[in-house]
This record gives C-alpha cells, sequence and structure tokens, in this order.
C-alpha cells in the first residue's frame, strides 16, 4: 500500500511556483495577485483561507483577505465583486463557500468575471472544463488528477467510482475523469439515490470518496488493490485534542488501507492540493494564459 502525500507534493509545486515568479518579477513583472473573500467565522473555512493566505506567501504572491459579517448583505457582497472584477491589480479572487443562507450562492458566482474566477466555480469554467476546453479547473478536482499522475495510478480506462454529486467536487472531478486528457477512466458518480452503492464501490479501481460522511467507506466496500483518495474533511467532536475536534475523511482509513494500492490520508492528502491548485490558477491568471 502506498500512502499518497498530497503535503509533500503540494510542497514541491509550490516551489516550482515561486520559482517562476520570482523568473517572473526578475523580469520586471509584478507578483501575482489573489483576493479571498471570507464572510462570518465558519472554523472550516477560516482554517481554509488562512492556509490560502499562507501559501500564498511561499508561492511569492502578493493577497489580501477581504472579511464580512455574517449579517453582510447580498448587494454589499456584489458590489465588492464588481470592484475586484474592475481592479486590474487584481489577477483572480475567490470567494469561499459556504456562505450564510441569507444569500444567494449561485448570483455570488455568477456575479464573478470568469476570467477571474481562479476557483473554477463560474459555470464558463464549469461548461469549458466539461467539454475539454482552456478554463481554471476547479481546485479540488484538478487536485485529485494531479495526485494521481503524480503518483503513476493506472487511471486510462479504469473503473473509477465518485461518492457525490456536488458542483465544487463531484461533478466536476467526475467530467475531469472521463475526459481523455483527465485521465480516460470509466466514470460512475453514485449518490444519495443510488441503489445497492456498494455494489459499485466493490468493481471500482478508484473510490473518489466526496461525500462528507466521517468513515462512509468501509472496507467490504472496497475491492484488492483499488486505489481511494478522500475528500472528506469533516469535524468530530473529539474532547482529548486541544482543538476540541479532529478531521475526519470519509473513509474508514484504519480498515481500509490495508487492501488499498494507493490511498490518500485526511489531513495531508487532497487538503493540500486544492490550495495548490487554487496558487496554479492564479499564476495562470496572472500570466494570461488562459484568457489572452
Ligand atoms: N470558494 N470555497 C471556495 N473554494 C474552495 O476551494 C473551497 N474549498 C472547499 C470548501 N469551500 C471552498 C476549500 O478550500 C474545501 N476546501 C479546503 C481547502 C483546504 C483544506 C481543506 C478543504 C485543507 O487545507 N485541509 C488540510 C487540513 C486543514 C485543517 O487542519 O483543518 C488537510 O491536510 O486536509
Amino acid at each position: 500500500m502506498t500512502l499518497i502525500d498530497g503535503k509533500k507534493v503540494s510542497d514541491d509545486i509550490k516551489k516550482e511556483i515561486a520559482q517562476e515568479v520570482e523568473a517572473m518579477v526578475a523580469g520586471g513583472k509584478r507578483r501575482p495577485h489573489l483576493v479571498a473573500i471570507l464572510v462570518g467565522h465558519d472554523g472550516g473555512s477560516e482554517t481554509y483561507v488562512a492556509n490560502k493566505v499562507r501559501a500564498c506567501e511561499v508561492c511569492g504572491f502578493k493577497s489580501t483577505l477581504i472579511r464580512f459579517e455574517d449579517d453582510v448583505t447580498e448587494d454589499t457582497l456584489l458590489d465588492t465583486i464588481n470592484k475586484l472584477n474592475n481592479d486590474a491589480d487584481v489577477d483572480g479572487f475567490i470567494v469561499q463557500l459556504p456562505l450564510p443562507r441569507h444569500i444567494n450562492e449561485q448570483r455570488v458566482i455568477e456575479a464573478i468575471d470568469y476570467r477571474k474566477d481562479v476557483d473554477g466555480f463560474h459555470p464558463v469554467n464549469v461548461g469549458r472544463q466539461s467539454i475539454g476546453l482552456p478554463c481554471f479547473h476547479s481546485a479540488t478536482p484538478a487536485g485529485i488528477v494531479e495526485l494521481l499522475s503524480r503518483y503513476d495510478v493506472p487511471v486510462k480506462g479504469a473503473d473509477c467510482v465518485v461518492l457525490g454529486r456536488s458542483n465544487i467536487v463531484g461533478k466536476p472531478v467526475a467530467a475531469l475523469l472521463m475526459q481523455k486528457a483527465g485521465g480516460d477512466a470509466t466514470v460512475t458518480v453514485c449518490h444519495s439515490s443510488t441503489r445497492d452503492l456498494a455494489s459499485h464501490t466493490r468493481r471500482a479501481d478508484i473510490i473518489i470518496a466526496a461525500l462528507g460522511k466521517p468513515g462512509f467507506v468501509t472496507a467490504d466496500m472496497v475491492k484488492d488493490g483499488a486505489a481511494i483518495i478522500d475528500v472528506g474533511t469533516t469535524r468530530v467532536p473529539d474532547a482529548s485534542r486541544k482543538s476540541g475536534f479532529r478531521l475526519c475523511g470519509d473513509v474508514d482509513f484504519e480498515n481500509v488501507a490495508p487492501k488499498c494500492s494507493y490511498i490518500t490520508p485526511v489531513p495531508g492528502g487532497v487538503g493540500p492540493m486544492t490550495i495548490v491548485s487554487l496558487m496554479k490558477n492564479t499564476l495562470l491568471a496572472a500570466k494570461g494564459t488562459v484568457y489572452p
């Protein structure tokens, strides 16, 4: 069994990006600039955005964090997005999800200029990704494909089962993996209405678990020698930890790992790759590679 080290791969890629940025700066260009909008104080979002800001420092990017309280109005948020769309100093920006319930998430996403949508959540980028055109690829799916490729996990023609059909992971990762350039796999997407879900996972060469249910994938659901990508990061209360919680993946790691060819841990697997994919998109935005 090979443990896929997302932390190490992401650190390697950040170093590659930092070198490229220093060469850009030496050539007279300004540093790539990423802006993150964070609404409220959700513990997970706070951590993820802090990790993004830190990654910007490591990559040599400029970053700006814009914070709003939970009661921010949708209009204020849309005004801010409009300003960022028109700010030539900003290469790309993200609005960290989830947003409070009084805000229409889709309206917010669609307000972002797709040429600055380094999350790849705008329907233009989602659509272009789904038909294999140049675009900003959504970060978690791109990170997963990169991990599979760097570890030489056989993907071409593999039976790949995606658990979960969210807009930010399940749907886009399925779209990528089924494409020739994204992996060339045979992809099945399972969700809450899937009949006999285990019959699908038991045939899978690769399982991508992205449902947000701690420990959902158990050993009896996994074929010997399968590769497992665990996207879940649920905070489960744990009084023995100083933080009061521990991070749980969607996979019962302890019992599943011995059966696998490859498996990603939580933390240290997909999470850091999500962040580094955002850095890659921001660099592409600054260079004008995707939308010249
Ligand atoms: N707009 N909203 C927007 N873009 C995104 O790309 C995200 N996502 C998801 C939630 N909302 C978003 C993230 O940033 C999930 N996500 C994310 C990012 C980073 C990590 C996990 C999820 C991460 O760094 N995980 C670490 C552990 C962090 C911890 O200690 O809690 C890991 O090693 O898995």
